[in-house]
């Protein structure tokens, strides 16, 4: 069988790696290889670095405006090829239509905010000690970025980090998942199109090695990664050590939180596709369902009638509604929690097993009740369709519950009640928090990322992304054709003026 050969995408130019070796990506729910991609050696990973270097020179005095029609015709592009993105990603990935046409949305929804940015990328004045001065600070762009993404959502994950650092002025390095590099290609393709200039965004595809030498080549300067937070700390430790700033989303171990007075019906379709949607991909998913004692019973019921309703099969199929997971070894860690759930003594009511479809990576929607919260599956991220639910008495509790993992990136509660929503509001400590909606549905124009474990305090999204990819500059300029000191002089300024 033939298969479509991948390349790298380097100074403006579709490469193969220098090595010619290539890996498989593979389709989740058939098993079918759908291409080869290049395995980037460290040496073409400094190819792209250089690429980038040399193109930054020219597109950091690009006016920003100007950068940003480039990302306007690149939402349009991605407006126009939506349909065609969003199927290879369900081939790719395996998560379903609905969700990968959404997952390039995002996208979209990011070119056209940052393309915007274009015009304002606001910097500040503010007054100065000394008369006859002026100052001011502003946002600079910061040179080459590397950008290492996961293969979950391998169109949005990679355009929040990509758009702000174009718009910035900055040049770009971008190693996709090894898992999605078809896909990601793609998405490349699209800003080629668009014009921009060869060089500035640059796609070296490959395994973790590939991702490392990224990470140490001195010459970039800003890493951004997405992924698990075992790999994510050994970037973080790597990068910091050569000086550089990292930007890092990792894992999460999100709860919804339903008071008794909650509205039963809405908590019941918003913990389902929270848990279930993405097949538990997200790292917004909820994984633990906090309920109060008086709701529970009802509530579980409702949730385990629900869950039996979900179509498991190919995403490509519109009435499928949830996809398998992305390969063997997530397959395996999942079947591995559920064993573990079991000997801590949490039951199955719902799944529990693999879903027979002949092949792919299938599991079936699960439910654990009576979970502990000091049992393994309430606190470690499994990263698959399955729902541990912990029984509370009341709000304190739940919110301690909420606030006690590793993780910080997503929270939500229901309730009627107003009081206790902002008590929540004020009290939960994720760094994103919801009422009355599920755990997932970030919108782009407000920052993105979580606390504890899942970052380490950047964010992305919104204006806080350009943090990531910006130094200030402060300017000072003197008009009193003197030298003028300030701090020492107050007294000799008072008298002068
Ligand atoms: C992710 O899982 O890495 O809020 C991103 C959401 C989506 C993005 C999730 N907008 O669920």
């Amino acid at each position: 069988m033939m298969h479509d050969g991948l390349m790298n995408y380097i100074g403006g130019k579709w490469t193969e790696a220098s090595s010619q070796e290539t890996f498989p990506t593979t389709n989740p729910a058939t098993e079918e290889i759908i291409a080869l991609a290049p395995r980037s050696t460290a040496d073409d990973v400094d190819n792209a670095v250089q690429a980038a270097r040399s193109a930054y020179k020219a597109w950091r005095l690009t006016p920003a405006p100007r950068r940003g029609e480039i990302l306007f015709r690149a939402a349009h592009l991605l407006s126009e090829r939506k349909e065609e993105l969003a199927r290879l990603m369900t081939q790719e990935m395996g998560k379903i239509l609905a969700e990968t046409r959404g997952d390039v949305q995002e996208a979209i929804d990011m070119a056209y905010y940052m393309g915007g940015e274009g015009r304002r990328m606001h910097g500040y004045t503010a007054p100065v000690e000394m008369p006859n001065k002026f100052g001011m600070a502003m946002r600079d762009s910061v040179g080459v970025v590397g950008l290492i993404t996961p293969w979950n959502f391998p169109v949005a994950v990679p355009s929040w980090k990509m758009l702000p650092a174009l718009i910035a002025g900055n040049t770009v390095v971008y190693k996709p998942s090894e898992d999605t590099p078809a896909t990601a290609a793609a998405f490349v393709k699209v800003f080629e199109e668009a014009g921009l200039p060869a060089g500035v965004l640059n796609l070296i595809t490959g395994a973790g090695d590939t991702g490392a030498a990224l990470v140490a080549n001195r010459d970039v300067r800003v890493i951004s990664f997405t992924g698990s937070t075992e790999t994510g700390l050994r970037v973080y430790t790597q990068a910091a050590s050569l000086g550089k700033k990292v930007c890092l989303e990792m894992g999460g171990k999100n709860a919804i939180l339903v008071l008794d007075d909650a509205n039963l019906d809405l908590a019941v379709e918003a913990v389902t596709w929270s848990a279930f949607g993405t097949t538990g991909q997200r790292c917004t998913a909820t994984s633990r369902l906090i309920v109060q004692k008086g709701i529970k019973a009802k509530l579980v019921e409702a949730l385990e009638a629900k869950a039996r309703t979900i179509k498991v099969g190919y995403g490509l199929d519109e009435t499928v509604n949830m996809g398998p997971l992305v390969n063997e070894k997530a397959l395996t860690k999942v079947e591995k929690y559920v064993e573990i759930g079991r000997q801590e003594g949490a039951r199955v009511i719902v799944g529990g097993t693999r879903a027979d479809m002949g092949q792919g990576y299938f599991f079936m929607p699960t439910l654990f009740d009576q979970v502990r919260r000091d049992m393994r599956i309430a606190r470690e991220e499994i990263f698959g369709p399955v729902l541990s639910i912990i029984e509370v008495a009341d709000l304190d509790e739940a919110i301690e519950a909420n606030n006690e993992v590793a993780y910080g990136l997503s929270s939500s509660i229901f309730t009627e009640n107003v009081n206790a929503a902002f008590r929540a509001i004020r009290d939960l400590t994720t760094g994103i928090v919801y009422i009355n909606h599920g755990t997932t549905g970030a919108e782009i124009q407000f920052p993105f990322g979580g606390t504890r474990g899942t970052g380490n305090g950047m964010r992305e999204a919104g204006q806080a992304a350009l943090d990531s990819f910006t130094e200030w500059k402060s300017v000072y300029i003197d008009y009193s054709g003197r030298l003028q000191r300030a701090q020492i002089d107050t007294e000799a300024i008072l008298r002068d003026s």
